[in-house]
């Protein structure tokens, strides 16, 4: 029989950090509540968690670069919106945050999450940071817990 390993959803004695971004702040905000609300209640303690803001998404790889050595987080969850315009700035945004978390995570073997929406217009990124389980902070949140608790078995 094979052993299998999972993670599960209890955020009891986790520490989190959430590194959220400025930018587009009225969607941001919905993420940064979905995110506290969802470790809340899967069992976080709210002495556990640190909330980290930054000016945009680009420097949302940067400061988790920085926490990772700086502090002793069992996952780090990043949250930010970028919504398309008329330019290709969205394209070098999405493209350098999504890599940077990626790479820092791996780097520093810690579970780092992908909660920041790149969407093509406003309607999108309200749509996936409203109440429900939907937002994109709630769902990196339920993901941090299960992979901080995976991370402690592997
Ligand atoms: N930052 C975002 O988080 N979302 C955006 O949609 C966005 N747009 O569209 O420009 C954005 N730009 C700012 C960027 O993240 C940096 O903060 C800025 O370039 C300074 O480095």
């Amino acid at each position: 029989m094979p052993r299998y390993l999972e993670g599960d959803h209890n955020a009891e004695g986790l520490r989190f950090g959430i590194v959220v971004s400025r930018f587009n702040d009225f969607v941001t905000s919905k993420l940064l509540s979905g995110a506290l609300e969802t470790l809340k209640e899967q069992g976080a303690y709210e002495d556990n968690i640190e909330v980290i803001r930054v000016p945009g998404a680009f420097e949302i790889p940067q400061a988790v670069k920085k926490i990772c050595s700086t502090r002793d987080f069992d996952a780090i969850i990043c949250l930010g919106a970028v919504i398309k315009g008329g330019t290709p700035h969205f394209e070098y945004i999405s493209a350098e945050t999504s890599r940077g978390i990626n790479q820092v995570g791996l780097e520093f073997n810690i579970p780092v999450l992908f909660g920041v929406l790149t969407t093509n217009d406003l309607e999108q990124a309200l749509a996936r940071s409203g109440p429900d389980t939907s937002n994109k902070g709630r769902e990196s949140a339920m993901a941090a817990i299960e992979m901080a608790s995976l991370y402690k078995k592997i």
